[in-house]
């Protein structure tokens, strides 16, 4: 039989082999977000118990892949100090290193990179697609799986005025030119998948322009997909809600993301989305 685009073997990410192929089962990524602010007192210990907790909730709900943050990457956000964003993710990572689900870290600095995959992540997710002086070489000696998030800007000033030639043609070509420069580093492709950033430097429209487009980029690449849409503006955008009231519209994009050919979404409400895709599943496909 000969290879279809979306028939490629199961995804090497770290400890674990991901069946992301178009007849499994798309998976669901958990964000566990540890940034102090979002505690109230702001403090280390609390802040670890908590994110602990939020993990083994997740856990619980069916999550496929823990996706940890320390920086926060919002619209209008400044960055983190290296020393301040390692404080914060390590100790979570090396909490829930044994609780047998695939650990992602959502980083763009290098040395965050190399320390967490030194500690067991299995997975790095970069906003920036390993752009940063120094990413390429904190990947390439490891077996973790990477996404590769188009960004246009920085997150400070990335809303501002986004413009594009057209949109799908940029981001393709943003592609074309970080797998190129991830496999000239040495990196299988196995190892990659790729995510277009709803939300990351684009209006409304250029998002939608992404989402009904999702299918082209999978098969330009034949690797799979990753896609956040998650309680983002673009969901009040549409909706009209406000982000405490972003889960039915969440959902919805969940749905028409992996409709259009995601493999993996990135979600707040692991229950919700994966009682959603296990329908959805279930309406699609026969298996
Ligand atoms: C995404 C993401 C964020 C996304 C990937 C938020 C870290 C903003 N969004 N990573 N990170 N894709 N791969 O609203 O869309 O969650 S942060």
């Amino acid at each position: 039989m000969s290879a279809s685009p979306t028939s490629f073997a199961p995804m090497k990410f770290g400890r674990f082999n991901l069946r992301l192929d178009a007849a499994a089962r798309p998976l669901v990524m958990g964000i566990l977000n540890v940034t102090p602010d979002s505690f109230s007192d702001g403090g280390r210990y609390n802040s670890l118990e908590l994110a602990i907790t939020h993990a083994e909730q997740m856990i619980a709900e069916g999550v496929d892949i823990i996706d940890i943050g320390g920086e926060s990457t919002r619209p209008g956000s400044v960055s983190l100090s290296e020393e301040e964003e390692l404080q914060r993710v390590m100790p979570v990572l090396y909490a829930l290193r044994d609780c047998g689900k695939p650990l992602s870290v959502d980083t763009c600095k290098p040395r965050v990179m190399r320390e967490a995959i030194i500690a067991g992540a299995d997975m790095i997710n970069d906003v920036n697609g390993f752009r940063a002086e120094g990413a390429l070489r904190a990947v390439s000696d490891s077996d973790c799986g990477l996404c590769i998030m188009h960004m246009l800007g920085e997150p400070r000033s990335m809303q501002q005025n986004p413009q594009y030639g057209d949109v799908v043609g940029d981001v393709i070509a943003y592609f074309q030119e970080r797998i190129g420069a991830l496999e000239a580093a040495g990196i299988e492709r196995r190892r990659l998948c790729i995510d277009p950033g709803f939300g990351f430097g684009k209006t409304l429209a250029h998002n939608l322009s992404l989402l009904r487009n999702l299918q082209q980029m999978q098969t330009t690449f034949a690797l799979p997909l990753l896609a956040g849409l998650s309680r983002k503006t673009m969901i009040g955008n549409i909706t009209g809600k406000p982000v405490e009231g972003r889960l039915a519209g969440s959902l919805g994009g969940a749905l028409a993301a992996v409709a259009h050919g995601a493999r993996i979404v990135r979600v707040h409400d692991v229950a919700e989305t994966v009682d959603a895709l296990a329908v959805w599943q279930a309406a699609m496909h026969n298996n």
